[in-house]
């Protein structure tokens, strides 16, 4: 299959299961993270695919999404029977996988490690990442003006900012902190 014809396919299907709100969301990640991929120079094709699919599994219930990781033996972390919402990076990389056909261990590991980031990131595991946050559709996010300018002059450094900042809203609203974003953030601010 042509790739605009595969990127309109799964563009399509995601539609199907995200309500309005979450499919402008992703839409925006889709561009944010074709823009990142041009200046870092990625496969483009591969940031819209990974941007598209990245939340496909954030309108499942979190019921829908422990059942899946039972069902097919997926690894659930303490924090993420506590948090289930989290799993929606695994789940979502799982469907990829399995629903939407994507082979490609960097696509699947991007929208796997798209909300807690891990250490050795790809660049385009970055690309997700960091689209996620900055896209035109996010409203909430401290600093987003500067982010967003920084992102397009050195991801490795708006990576940290996003991360710290994601790190002091979970500690200012008292929502338990995934030991995989810490790590991800110690990480990254020494290197
Ligand atoms: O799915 P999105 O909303 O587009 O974005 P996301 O997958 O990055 O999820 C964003 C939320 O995830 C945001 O409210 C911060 C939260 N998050 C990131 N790391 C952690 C976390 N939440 C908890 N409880 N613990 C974490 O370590
Ligand atoms: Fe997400
Ligand atoms: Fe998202």
């Amino acid at each position: 299959m042509k790739k605009t014809n595969q990127l309109k396919k799964i563009r399509k299907a995601v539609e199907k299961v995200q309500d309005a709100k979450r499919f402008e969301h992703t839409l925006g990640v889709e561009y944010t993270a074709a823009a990142l991929a041009m200046r870092y120079e990625c496969d483009i094709n591969d940031a819209r695919t990974a941007g598209l699919l990245h939340d496909c599994a954030k309108c499942f219930s979190d019921e829908k999404r422990l059942s899946i990781c039972r069902k097919n033996h997926i690894k659930v972390t303490e924090v993420e029977r506590k948090n289930p919402f989290l799993l929606h990076a695994k789940v979502g990389a799982y469907l990829a996988r399995e629903k939407y056909g994507i082979k490609e261990p960097d696509i699947l590991n991007a929208i796997q490690n798209h909300t807690t980031g891990r250490r050795n990131m790809s660049l385009l595991e970055k690309i997700i990442f960091v689209a996620d946050y900055i896209e035109p559709g996010r409203k909430h996010a401290p600093n987003l003006t500067e982010t967003r300018k920084l992102a397009f002059i050195d991801i490795d450094r708006a990576l940290v900012t996003i991360l710290k900042d994601t790190l002091e809203h979970l500690k200012r609203s008292g929502g338990e902190i995934d030991p995989m974003t810490e790590e991800t953030w110690r990480y990254y601010s020494q290197h």
